[in-house]
């Protein structure tokens, strides 16, 4: 494998970074985790665009322009042969001393790692995925802010950790009011007849990539959506339950709390986004070539 780093293709042996990395160190940086689907690389100006406004948001300033970090993605999948896979783009405060101050790191590092991806088990999507809420809150904005996609995720670690403890593989993380603001690596959305619901921004959420495709789909499938306020009451009491996320794609939820969301079972509107979702990952992208 070929790993990019700041504009070189390194054998995988080679692609080394410095333990005084402040990625490493404080985990100050930034990521983007994205698709390519059939030779072509899924919503990459989004991608692009969020990972400069989460460095802007952390006063990280990117050696680079979006046009060539675009091209930098395109080239690693290229070199590596990827067809259908995972691209993980992270950008590094760089080598800095054992203390905080970001303002000695004077190299940021761009690192681009274009592999395979471990999606859901595949009968989870037809039989739905089963999540509990947990206690490990989503950031109040003010700490570090949920919209930032920072290579801090101790907090989406955690919340993980109480997933996997309680037997079952995702979560939802609540805000510090107490309203849903996502799960630990996937946004959320509750279906009630035919309105979507999702939390927005400020109750906790990553403005996700996927979310966002499936607000523009859906109207053209019939249906509303709404960002707004949730609790668990609405979850509980929701015909439907769907994850959105780069990694997932668009998953159903069964069960939350071990009660059965719906029938338990993933319901006919998050499988007519599912089937949408998949042709509209055929027709668009930016192609490796
Ligand atoms: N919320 C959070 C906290 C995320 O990390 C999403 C929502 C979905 O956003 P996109 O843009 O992908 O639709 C993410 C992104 C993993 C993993 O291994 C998942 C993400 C990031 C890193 C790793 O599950 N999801």
């Amino acid at each position: 494998m070929k790993i990019y780093i700041n504009g070189k293709l390194l054998d995988e042996k080679n692609a080394k970074i410095s333990v005084f990395d402040h990625g490493l160190l404080y985990g100050d940086g930034v990521f983007e985790g994205i698709r390519v689907y059939h030779n072509k690389v899924f919503t990459l100006d989004r991608h692009v665009d969020r990972l400069f406004r989460s460095a802007r948001a952390i006063a990280l300033e990117i050696p680079m322009s979006k046009e060539d970090i675009a091209k930098a993605v395109v080239r690693t999948c290229k070199a590596n042969k990827v067809e259908n896979g995972y691209v993980r783009l992270v950008v590094t405060r760089g080598v800095g001393t054992l203390g905080l101050n970001p303002y000695l790191c004077k190299e940021p590092q761009v690192i681009i790692i274009a592999a395979g991806i471990q999606l859901y088990p595949v009968e989870l999507y037809k039989k739905g995925l089963s999540i509990v809420t947990v206690g490990t809150m989503r950031n109040h904005p003010e700490a570090i802010n949920p919209r930032i996609k920072s290579l801090n995720y101790l907090n989406n670690v955690l919340a993980k950790i109480e997933a996997l403890n309680a037997g079952v593989m995702e979560c939802v993380m609540l805000n510090p009011q107490g309203y849903v603001a996502e799960a630990s690596g996937d946004n959320i959305f509750v279906v009630r007849g035919d309105l979507l619901v999702t939390p927005p921004v400020w109750c906790g959420a990553l403005e996700g990539i996927t979310r966002e495709v499936v607000m523009e789909m859906a109207p053209e499938l019939g249906y509303r959506v709404k960002e707004d306020v949730l609790t668990r009451y609405d979850l509980y009491t929701a015909d439907e339950v769907f994850l959105t996320g780069t990694a997932a794609e668009i998953i159903g939820v069964g069960v939350i709390d071990k009660r059965p969301i719906g029938k338990g079972k993933p319901g006919p509107v998050t499988s007519q986004l599912a089937d949408r979702f998949k042709e509209y990952t055929k027709v668009t992208g930016t192609p490796i070539k």
